[in-house]
């Protein structure tokens, strides 16, 4: 190579690294930080409660009222054969993710544009906790300018297809401590996620993972997260996914790190190049041009590029992303024992409850796990292409059985306020598993 043509080669080589380049830590700073709600400081929470309030009496196609629609009712989306109409949210596919981290960016933008300048906060429930999040379980707070006690925008929010109010009645399961050094049931699920480097097989235990905090604060109450139709009109149904966005977020670092595909999918691919509705229709229903502009899923995995934001940090229950993909390599290395469920059309919201059955028909009421679907009639087609795996290896041992010993699995069903629906599942599946073999 003569001189010339050396240099040439080293500027090009400068310039691609240094000057077209922008590195993720210069992106990072100017990007919008999404924080935990629980340390956001007291004039923060003023400003957003401020929006919030701003927001809610917004009747506009861009108000409050249209985020509950856009999710559940009125159901306007026209379904795959147009015939008839259903809730547009997208649940039991792969874009499950995608639709609802347009949903919570849109969500984000409309605080903005009522004088909110921050992000929307996340309400971080894999770690204990002891209640609802302080910003979201007071129907007052105290307005320091007026010293006046004013309605919580976060605590309700009115569904005025229904003329009421949302409410919640949270299980008191989701406040038990785990023992010291284990991880909260819930942290279990999404730990089951992270380990998935498959983006199809992470997204069922991560969606299904999800829908427990639904079934766990609406439980049995109408109007409240437990239903498809109304869950977006609660105010915490927010804090809640913009948390379920951090996971995923959690999830594509960890792939990256482990040197995964993290920003695109290697399945559903038909489904990833399918513009999602309502965010891809015209502006006078989608105001939001944002999303609007990347309403493909193939766009949505990119949310620091795309939607300008990132999270204060990607730590899972005090784990960085090498000490999570430690954790997930380790739990991946146990000889492990798993019951799988194919999940299809169960057009309800419900609780499956699944039991461990011994040789002796008689012997089977041994608990041995529970999850929950959200769900609904008319909503988009369910199409999961897998199973969704249950960890029993515990139960299992604390029953002295082997997997490979004789038992079967039995589950029932039921909904939300405690009838006992028809066992609508293909049996369920007992997979054995040992990646250190
Ligand atoms: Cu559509 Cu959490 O999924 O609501």
């Amino acid at each position: 190579m003569n001189k010339y043509l050396f240099l040439a080669t080293l500027l090009n080589m400068a310039c691609s690294f240094s000057l077209f380049t922008v590195s993720d830590h210069e992106q990072d700073h100017f990007l919008h930080v999404r924080k935990n709600v629980e340390r956001l400081s007291s004039g923060e929470k003023l400003r957003i409660r401020r929006a919030m309030t701003q927001l809610q009496a917004d009747k506009s196609q861009a108000g409050y009222q249209s985020f509950g629609a856009f999710h559940g009712l009125p159901k306007w989306c026209p379904t795959p054969d147009a015939q008839v109409k259903y809730a547009c949210c997208v649940h039991g596919m792969a874009t499950f993710p995608h639709w609802h981290r347009l949903l919570v960016v849109q969500f984000e933008n409309a605080l903005r544009r009522y004088g909110h300048t921050g992000s929307l906060p996340y309400w971080d429930w894999t770690v204990p906790m002891d209640g609802l999040p302080d910003l979201a379980s007071h129907e007052l707070y105290n307005d320091p300018t007026t010293g006046m006690d004013v309605p919580n925008p976060f605590f309700k929010g009115h569904i005025d297809e229904e003329n009421a109010y949302t409410s919640r009645n949270p299980n008191p399961k989701l406040f038990i401590k785990p023992g010291f050094g284990d991880y909260t049931r819930l942290a279990e699920l999404v730990l089951l996620a992270f380990e998935q480097d498959n983006f199809c097989d992470f997204e069922i235990q991560f969606e299904i993972a999800h829908n427990a905090i639904h079934a766990l604060i609406g439980t049995d109450s109408k109007y409240s997260l437990s239903s498809l139709r109304y869950t977006s009109f609660d105010p915490i149904f927010y804090l809640h996914h913009s948390n379920v966005d951090r996971i995923w977020a959690i999830w594509q670092a960890l792939q990256h790190y482990r040197g995964k595909a993290y920003n695109t999918a290697n399945c559903a691919l038909q489904q990833m190049r399918k513009p999602l509705a309502p965010f891809s229709l015209s502006s006078a229903i989608n105001t939001d041009s944002m999303t609007r502009d990347h309403s493909t899923p193939f766009s949505v995995f990119d949310y620091k590029t795309n939607f300008h934001y990132r999270y204060d940090n990607l730590e899972f229950n005090g784990l960085t992303i090498p000490q999570l993909d430690k954790e997930v390599q380790k739990r991946k290395s146990q000889d492990r024992t798993f019951v799988g469920f194919m999940l299809h059309g169960i057009g309800q919201s419900a609780k499956v409850t699944f039991y461990i059955c011994r040789p002796s028909a008689a012997d089977c009421m041994d608990r041995a796990g529970a999850f929950f679907i959200l769900g609904d009639d008319r909503e988009m087609p369910w199409s999961f292409d897998r199973l969704y795996k249950a960890d029993i290896t515990k139960e299992l041992k604390n029953l002295g059985l082997r997997y490979d010993d004789k038992f079967i699995v039995r589950y029932d069903m039921i909904d939300l306020a405690g009838n006992s629906l028809s066992n609508m599942l293909p049996t369920p599946t007992i997979m054995h598993e040992n990646h250190g073999e």
